[in-house]
């Protein structure tokens, strides 16, 4: 008689529906855009890991060895998300730091009643140095009537999300999501090809360890943001100062401040007085897995999820990370009063 043994390994595949049997309400819709994500990240995991071989394969300018018109790996993402969601019946629109507009669902196809924002490759200018990039997306209900999706229903302010997620294309592949129960962490394992849990209910170690900030903007920020760097750094009258570990590509500074405890921050400077990252597919879905970790998000004076956003595109600034470093933040900050409706 063989006895089985519980398997230790949990698929992201079954982790969804575990999860979505706690909603009996759920359609499984969510779960098909979250397996659909999980699909289209290890494609695009793909095309990084061989992005270095393009040159060693002696492609021409643009035209790679099979002839193909060699793409900007951003756009080829951009793709690959875009057509590994597009057909599925789950979503009415898309859209994209890639693309200026909303991305419609094309008429050959069924429409369902969720959006998504996505960033198909932040920080891609890395890949030639071989730094980490990633992928990050959010998911919100449609609000208006009719089948295709509107601005109106891309416009929500984060606390909308009914997901929200990232990739990270580093030493290994790793996909962090969160649906509003805890945030979890999956790493691709190559040889089955399959995301397993690795990181269930990820905490964020309420003393952070790192700052990351990009110091060359100093002469930029206002002196209560140069203050608040200072006090980071133990110096006027801060705590135990922080190490500074700035990568310049933001999941790979998010994921290693989630997992070891640290505060990412790109305060707005007189050059770009909006912050720099961008609210609906970059800050928002981060402060949703940020705060399901038991951490904080806000953009100087306010949460970032509590934000209306105005425009597609817009941006803010972003202070994210470990509750206490946060918090430490808002209390200098939130005296300011140019934040207010940024
Ligand atoms: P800076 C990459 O270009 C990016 O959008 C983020 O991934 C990263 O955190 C930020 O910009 C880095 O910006 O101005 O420090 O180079």
């Amino acid at each position: 008689m063989v006895k089985h043994t519980a398997t230790s390994v949990v698929t992201i595949e079954r982790f969804i529906i575990e999860q979505e049997r706690l909603h009996p309400e759920a359609t499984g819709e969510l779960s098909g855009i979250l397996y659909d994500m999980a699909l289209a990240a290890k494609m695009i995991a793909s095309k990084v890991r061989s992005a270095g071989l393009a040159d060693i394969l002696g492609s021409a300018e643009n035209e790679n060895v099979q002839g193909e018109m060699q793409q900007r790996l951003d756009v080829l993402a951009n793709e690959m998300i875009v057509k590994a969601m597009d057909h599925g019946g789950r979503l009415c629109a898309m859209a994209s730091e890639e693309e200026p507009g909303i991305i419609s669902i094309p008429e050959q196809f069924r429409c369902g009643k969720y959006c998504l924002l996505f960033d198909p490759l932040d920080g891609s200018s890395n890949i030639d140095v071989n730094v980490p990039v990633g992928t990050i997306f959010s998911v919100v209900r449609k609000i208006t009537r009719g089948k295709h999706g509107e601005m109106e229903d891309m416009l929500q302010p984060g606390r909308r999300q009914v997901a929200a997620g990232y990739v990270i294309y580093g030493s290994s592949t790793m996909l962090v999501y969160t649906t509003g129960q805890g945030a979890h962490g999956f790493t691709l394992d190559p040889s089955i090809g399959e995301f397993l849990l690795s990181h269930p209910n990820i905490r964020i170690p309420d003393d952070g360890r790192y700052l990351s900030v990009n110091d060359s903007y100093e002469q930029h920020w206002d002196d209560d943001v140069k203050l608040l760097m200072r006090r980071y750094r133990g110096l006027d009258g801060g705590g135990k100062p922080l190490s500074g570990r700035y990568v310049g590509s933001l999941v790979a500074d998010f994921h290693r401040n989630l997992l070891g405890g640290g505060i990412f921050a790109y305060p707005a400077n007189r050059k770009s007085p909006k912050g720099k990252l961008r609210l609906l597919y970059e800050a928002n879905p981060l402060s949703f897995i940020v705060e399901e970790a038991g951490g904080g998000a806000i953009d100087g004076v306010r949460d970032v999820m509590n934000i209306d956003p105005t425009e597609l595109h817009q941006r803010t600034p972003l202070y994210i990370g470990s509750k206490s470093a946060v918090e430490q933040a808002r209390q200098l900050l939130s005296g300011r009063s140019e934040l207010v409706g940024a």
